[in-house]
């Protein structure tokens, strides 16, 4: 097959929502369909149950909610599909917006019973920023839902994006039957099978059909029938050209639990995404056809089979033609690398990859020496810049609470933040050198606390700091910077205007902060620095 091909047939996307909309039991249930995995596990982490295929780890098991992103691989009739899970709690985010600059594509899962939730408004916007088409799938159509009608009217006052229903649900809760897909004006009746582990059988009819009729009760029927006339009338007009500019949102209905309106929310969505789009750098346009290969790393994990104790870099491929054993360069560091363990994943499972192309995820093992963000490329010329940068809401420190496992604790530490699971900081005045960390959200502690003591065996106790808020400091100015004066080690001090409340700290690449415990202490600070100083809430 050709590169241009090879880059048709491919479909990466994230599934996003607020926690708990059914994302990973919908990721579980595109694979079933896909004929990647024959049974679907459940996804709520009962106890003695096998976990879901995307949910690996074993705090995720533990609490049944996604701590980290996870990738799946799998052909589904002529598409590869690399489709991303991601992790709904805010605490979180820093993995969901990373995995968003690595995708063509998002699927939003919507509640249908609870409607628009704050954390899928702030993905989605994130989504329409970075001008993804957003496909929509309203879930849990088999619980008292909220009118169909009103869902869709939501997205248009809340999100502000026109919609376009695919399909209708033949009512909710215990009247959900079934789907009318409105491309065949056919509709498609539901069988439950236990658990939800298998297909679910389905039989197609017209709506004038006696068993559509027979299957709902008669004021539903009569309901949905209305419905469906009224929709013919309103509704943004389809567009694909929109769908892919991110205008309009495609809506399908279903229950990801129960497997109804998957396969025609797979289906469909196939039809409409784009294939793998290609990535500025500067104002050079690396289109996924280009012969040289090219991608970034947007996330790193290790352990993610504890037996192994594994790096897995991720990378999204933008152009070109992977091949394992290649040599590439980082361009950050210039240093050439021969690519030789590159695996595709499939939650735990993993198989060697031999080739890939643009749009696909390819997990390199091994310790390279990647940062999230970096480029490795055959054309040491191009450099994307695609991470997003995130501010610390929330402060703690390390402590080592066991001196004899020192090396362990400090060896996980350094593996953690090289995942980005917190970013350090360094008071200057500290008697004692124990690591401050910040984080997004305090469950981020949680998980780096549980990581180190269960994957490292170190022994840690949290200390919360006061702090919340953070600001970059710049000189305008450097050359009215302090000099070091001869002997002193440590950086100079900046002439700042600080107020009592106000601790200075260095990041990890020596840049001053300075951190606040609340928002009128850090307007103070910013109206008496911001003449000599650029005052920044990310790193500068
Ligand atoms: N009734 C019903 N429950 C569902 C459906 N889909 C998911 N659930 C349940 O909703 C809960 C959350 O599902 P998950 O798939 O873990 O949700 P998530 O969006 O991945 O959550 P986070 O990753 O933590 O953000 C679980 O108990 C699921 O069994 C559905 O279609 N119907
Ligand atoms: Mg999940």
């Amino acid at each position: 097959m050709s590169a241009a091909s090879e880059v048709a047939r491919r479909r990466t996307f994230a599934i996003i929502s607020h926690p708990d909309a059914g994302k990973t039991t919908l990721t579980e249930k595109l694979l079933l369909y896909g004929g990647a995995v024959q049974l679907a596990g459940s996804v709520t982490a009962r106890k003695n149950q096998r976990a879901t295929t995307s949910d690996w780890m074993e705090l995720e098991k533990q609490r049944g909610i996604s701590v980290s992103s996870t990738v799946l691989q799998f052909e589904y009739k002529d598409a590869v599909i690399n489709l991303l899970d991601t992790p709904g709690h805010k605490d979180f985010s820093e993995d969901t917006y990373r995995v968003l600059t690595a995708v063509d594509a998002a699927v939003m899962v919507i509640d249908a019973g609870k409607g628009i939730e704050s954390q899928t408004l702030k993905l989605f916007e994130v989504c329409r920023r970075r001008g993804v088409p957003i496909f929509t799938f309203m879930n849990k159509l088999d619980r008292p839902a909220r009118p169909p009608l009103e869902l869709l009217d939501e997205l248009e006052r809340v999100l502000g994006i026109a919609s376009c229903p695919m399909n209708w649900p033949l009512g909710d809760g215990v009247d959900f039957k079934g789907i009318f897909d409105r491309q065949t004006n056919q509709v498609h009746l539901f069988e439950r099978t236990v658990g939800g582990m298998f297909r679910a059988p389905v039989n197609v009819k017209g709506i004038e059909d006696d068993s559509v009729r027979n299957a709902l009760p008669p004021l539903v029927y009569a309901r949905v029938c209305e419905e469906l006339e009224l929709l013919d009338g309103v509704g943004a007009d389809y567009s694909l050209e929109k769908v892919r500019r991110g205008e309009i949102t495609p809506v399908f209905y279903g229950s990801a639990m129960n497997n109804f309106g998957v396969q025609l929310m797979l289906d469909g969505f196939l039809s409409m995404a784009p294939p793998p789009a290609p990535r500025l750098v500067g104002d050079r346009i690396i289109e996924p056809a280009d012969e040289a290969f090219s991608g970034f790393v947007f996330k790193i994990q290790a352990n993610m089979n504890p037996r192994h104790r594994d790096h897995v870099a991720f990378i999204r491929i933008v152009s070109g033609c992977f091949q394992r054993d290649m040599t590439a360069t980082n361009t950050r560091t210039g240093a050439k690398l021969r690519l030789g363990n590159s695996q595709r994943l499939f939650a735990q499972e993993r198989e060697t990859v031999n080739e890939a192309w643009a749009g696909d995820v390819v997990g390199l093992v091994g310790n390279y020496g990647f940062q999230i963000g970096d480029t490795l490329s055959e054309d040491p010329t191009i450099k994307y810049d695609e991470m997003p940068r995130f501010a610390p809401e929330c402060f703690a420190y390390l402590h080592n609470e066991n001196t004899a496992k020192f090396k362990r604790f400090r060896d996980g530490l350094d593996q953690l933040l090289k995942e980005g699971v917190a970013q350090p900081f360094e008071l200057p005045d500290a008697a004692v050198r124990i690591p401050l960390l910040g984080a997004v959200g305090p469950l981020q502690f949680d998980v780096l606390k549980y990581r180190l003591e269960s994957e490292y065996s170190a022994e840690v106790r949290l200390e919360f700091a006061p702090w919340t808020i953070v600001r970059w400091l710049k000189e305008k100015n450097p050359e009215e910077a302090p000099k070091p004066v001869r002997g002193q080690t440590t950086k100079p001090r900046p002439n700042l205007v600080a107020s009592y409340d106000t601790t200075l700290a260095l990041d990890a690449f020596g840049n001053w902060v300075a951190l606040f415990s609340d928002k009128i202490s850090a307007g103070y600070f910013e109206s008496k620095n911001s003449e000599k100083f650029e005052i920044s809430p990310y790193p500068i």
